[in-house]
């Protein structure tokens, strides 16, 4: 063999064990940001985290065909219609919705088998709407505003690692959700009678889901010379009712990524997620508003979404100090409609290890 030949041969030998080397981390040894649960640890590890989630919703669908305001208030029946006061129609359509999220995480790792996982979000909520005059026509009254913020939900979660060779890794994920969130959130709303009462805000404003929820997950990664992937599924099963006599639907994630190390320190990443979320069981007395987001039976999507993000991972003296980005738009809804799109959504992490 020529020299050329053997230098190459040689370097494709030894390069996939220089990347893979101890005192190296591979920016891919994380799932993209946007994918929770994605790794475990070392024994005695601890790993604090932050993500800032923001998530834009915009326009309505009703199944997967868009449906514009003035067509919602004339055709989709109001389900309050017979109560004092409500039309038989909706008079209300929400518009756009903010969501804001600040993610805190820790991990701690007692055994190299089990890590443990706390996360707490603090949310914020902005949904601006447009009000219908009277009970039929399409003469818009005005516009409004509804807005929440506070704690959401608390996780606490194991993660139970079945396999961890270099190549593959699987665990499993078991956990609770904490009702830690509030359920019974306020704001003043503009109603079809021209009045500004303050009431109980529709399911979509609350912070969290008033009950006790399992959560139950595996988790896949994959690492070869230069290329990761991995696969999760989670799912959060709500199996009693909150104190306002609902429990939200049930909620299943199953994702699926591919990355590139550009360097051993960055990589980028495509993701693909899946979401079926059901509809609400039951239904809180004190919601009535002619207005989607306040119908128990129009809250359950299919959607997929398609990410790119980038994970840097620090070396030698910022070893263990991470930062990554992930930026996803969706690809296909199919809404319990009318409901409202998701239109965009980028996430920002930061984790610090030792
Ligand atoms: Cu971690």
């Amino acid at each position: 063999m020529k020299k050329t030949t053997w230098l190459v041969a040689t370097a494709a030998f030894f390069l996939p064990h220089a990347l893979l080397a101890d005192s190296v981390t591979r920016a891919d040894s994380h799932a993209p940001i946007g994918v929770m649960a994605d790794h475990f640890h070392k024994k005695g590890e601890w790993m604090f985290s932050y993500r800032f989630m923001s998530m834009a919703m915009q326009g309505n669908l009703d199944g997967n065909d868009s449906i514009d305001a003035d067509t919602i208030v004339t055709t989709i029946p109001n389900r309050f219609f017979g109560v004092p006061g409500q039309p038989p129609t909706l008079r209300v359509v929400p518009l756009d919705m903010d969501m804001d999220m600040h993610m805190l995480g820790m991990m701690y790792a007692p055994t190299d088998k089990v890590t443990l996982m706390l996360m707490g979000n603090y949310l914020r909520k902005d949904m601006r709407h447009v009000t219908y005059m009277g009970g039929a026509g399409t003469t818009v009254l005005g516009n409004f505003t509804t807005s929440t913020s506070g704690w959401g939900d608390t996780t606490v979660s194991a993660l139970l690692s079945f396999h961890d060779s270099e190549a593959h890794k699987w665990h499993g994920i078991v956990g609770v959700s904490l009702p830690t969130g509030s359920t019974d959130e306020t704001d003043a709303i503009l109603t079809p009678m021209n009045m500004m009462p303050t009431v109980r805000l529709p399911y979509t404003m609350q912070l969290g889901s008033g009950s006790y929820d399992p959560i139950i997950g595996l988790s896949y990664s994959g690492f070869g010379s230069g290329l990761g992937w991995g696969t999760q599924w989670r799912s959060t099963f709500r199996l009693s009712d909150n104190d306002e006599d609902y429990r939200l639907g049930d909620e299943h994630r199953v994702t699926g990524w591919l990355s590139y190390l550009i360097a051993d320190s960055l990589s980028a990443s495509m993701r693909v997620e899946f979401l079926k979320r059901d509809n609400i069981d039951g239904i809180d007395p004190n919601i009535v508003a002619p207005v989607q987001t306040a119908d128990p039976d129009r809250q359950g999507a299919n959607r997929m979404d398609a990410g790119i993000g980038l994970n840097w991972a620090g070396q030698g003296d910022l070893q263990g100090f991470r930062v990554a980005l992930e930026y996803s738009l969706p690809l296909y809804q199919d809404l319990d409609g009318p409901q409202m799109e998701t239109d965009a959504q980028l996430i920002l992490g930061v984790q610090k290890s030792f």
